[in-house]
């Protein structure tokens, strides 16, 4: 007998879905060919101002916007910005806050541990790079009747997102990093963010500049950072 294409659970509609399913040697690959498409990704923080045209960003965007989140609430909004003045803005603002980061807030031992990684205090990439994609998160909404109610698992679910839209800037040729300024708010009131939204991640969108280095780290292995249970 065929199964049905829809079921009533609790009063709503499920449709059926289908996985894709490789046999075994295919699997392997896919598995292992993605793994090294990934391994490719690098954080880069020196960008070429070359344009990246709005419909690849809608697309980014969208691609972040499957992620799972808690009870399906999508507790998110994402700003993304090419505007010359407001990255200039964003610039002028992240780079007080890093200031007072790198003089004052960060112990000695952190800033030892960003060396390898040749970050400081400024940022030119938020005026340089065609794109800003600032992901803010919801810890509450208002529903039509003013009722106000929390969302889930709010970090999880847009730190989640934010790593699928990491992976797609990567599909599509593009590099970003993730910038944390900190604290954020300043990123709410130059967005004009309504109260419910926090920033959560920065995450400049657009070509390398060339040539461009990026530093020589190492990836855990496997056996540092699995244990298995057979
Ligand atoms: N928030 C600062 C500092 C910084 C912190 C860590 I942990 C990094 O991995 C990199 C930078 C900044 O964005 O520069």
């Amino acid at each position: 007998m065929e199964s049905p294409s829809s079921i009533t659970i609790n009063g709503y509609n499920h449709v059926s879905y289908h996985s894709d399913v490789f046999p075994e040697e295919e699997l392997v690959l896919k598995s292992k060919s993605f793994y090294e498409w990934l391994d490719k990704r690098r954080s880069v923080r020196d960008f070429s101002d070359k344009h990246v045209p709005k419909e690849v960003i809608e697309n980014l965007i969208k691609s972040a916007s499957t992620a799972p989140s808690g009870a399906h609430k999508q507790p998110w909004t994402f700003c993304a910005i090419s505007n010359p003045a407001l990255k200039t803005q964003i610039r002028k603002e992240a780079e007080i806050e890093e200031k007072i980061n790198y003089e004052n807030r960060m112990s000695e031992r952190w800033k030892k541990d960003l060396e390898p990684l040749a970050t400081d205090m400024n940022k030119p990439f938020l005026e340089v790079a065609p794109w800003l994609i600032i992901a803010f998160k919801k810890a509450y909404e208002f529903e039509e009747n003013g009722e106000k109610h929390n969302n889930y698992y709010v970090n999880e679910s847009i730190g989640i997102a934010c790593g699928m839209l990491i992976s797609a800037i990567h599909n599509a040729g593009l590099v970003t990093l993730t910038h944390t300024p900190s604290p954020m708010n300043f990123l709410t009131n130059i967005l004009k963010r309504p109260a419910n939204e926090r920033a959560f991640l920065l995450l400049p969108v657009g070509y390398p500049k060339f040539p461009t280095y990026v530093p020589d780290l190492k990836r855990k292995g496997l056996d540092e950072m699995t244990v298995f249970y057979e």
